[in-house]
């Protein structure tokens, strides 16, 4: 059973900008709070499939590209319902707690597909103990700020980033919901060889979606997918397509997004961060991320070679 978000509910009233507050040490809205001692209890059952990542390091593409996989036998159940139905993000709350993240999941039959953006140490250790397996998605940090920037201003929800000097520097502070882009990288990184994670990056799907999408069959046991599915899975979930699709686009979510300020489908490019970064913010960014990457092998393509289908 899918236990659908009652958006209609929502009063512009109850669409306040959340101040941050820290919980077990990561900073989140304070109105996503009152369900944590829950989603630290949640009970991940076998066969749960996780999708992990930083906030707006392609998600919902990941997402959708999984889901289609999932029913390459029917592609049109995808649009059983929009992303965050069919996939539910588990420490997700609505304002005055008319649904959560971790209500919609325990309405509905394991296996389930589970959105987190959690950093791997606060991700419930059920996971863990049932074996699930986690896809998890990183995006190069440059490109992942200006998305982070553009999303803060358009969700209702998101505290207020400020100018793009001022959530530049919040962002390389880490005081940014679900704290610091390299503590999730990085930490994601190191359990990928101890549980079943698949790890990927956002600019290695816009470079061969086709090839991604076979590493991700392999993990998944999916292998025996034609050529040709794969092929109309990469146009599915292509970013022009995705746009237009609203089960994928986020349109149900108007109420809360304000798409005169920013589309949620806003440019699903790499390099982007060349039209927004100042020649000193790259220098000051250059010399941060030197620092603070010197301690992993983890390393990031912040522009794509070959020409993109953008
Ligand atoms: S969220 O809110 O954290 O779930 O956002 P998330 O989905 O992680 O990230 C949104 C960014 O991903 C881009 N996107 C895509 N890029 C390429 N191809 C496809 N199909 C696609 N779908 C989503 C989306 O445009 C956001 O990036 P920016 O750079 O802002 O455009």
């Amino acid at each position: 059973m899918i236990l659908k978000m009652p958006l209609l509910d929502l009063r512009e009233e109850d669409l306040q900008r959340g101040d941050l507050v820290l919980v077990d040490g990561m900073p989140l809205m304070v109105s996503w709070t009152e369900t944590w001692e829950k989603v630290k209890q949640f009970q991940a059952a076998s066969g749960d499939l996780l999708i992990a990542t930083y906030p707006k390091a392609g998600t919902t593409w990941i997402q959708e590209i999984v889901d289609n996989v999932l029913n390459a036998d029917n592609l049109n159940k995808c649009h059983r319902s929009p992303t965050h139905d069919r996939m539910p993000f588990l420490e997700f709350v609505l304002p005055r707690n008319i649904i959560s993240g971790v209500d919609q999941l325990a309405a509905m039959k394991p296996p389930r597909v589970i959105k987190t953006h959690l950093p791997f140490h606060l991700v419930p250790k059920s996971f863990w103990e049932k074996n699930c397996k986690t896809i998890y998605v990183a995006r190069n940090p440059k490109d992942n700020l200006v998305s982070y920037y553009h999303f803060s201003r358009m969700c209702k929800t998101m505290p207020e980033p400020g100018t793009w000097e001022q959530f530049f520097q919040t962002f390389l502070s880490g005081n940014v919901a679900w704290g610091s882009w390299y503590e999730h990288v990085k930490g994601w990184w190191n359990e990928r060889n101890k549980q079943q994670i698949l790890y990927l990056f956002y600019e290695d799907i816009k470079e061969d979606p086709g090839r991604e999408i076979r590493k991700l069959l392999k993990f998944l046991g999916k292998e025996f997918l034609s050529e040709e599915t794969v092929e109309e899975i990469v146009w599915r979930t292509s970013f022009d397509v995705m746009k237009e699709n609203p089960d994928a686009n986020y349109s149900s979510l108007q109420s809360i997004f304000d798409k005169s300020i920013s589309p949620f489908m806003r440019k699903g490019t790499v390099g982007d961060w060349k039209s927004h970064f100042t020649v000193s913010q790259n220098e000051m960014f250059d010399e941060d991320y030197r620092q603070k990457m010197a301690d992993t092998d983890l390393r990031f393509r912040f522009l794509l070679q070959r020409r993109q289908d953008a």
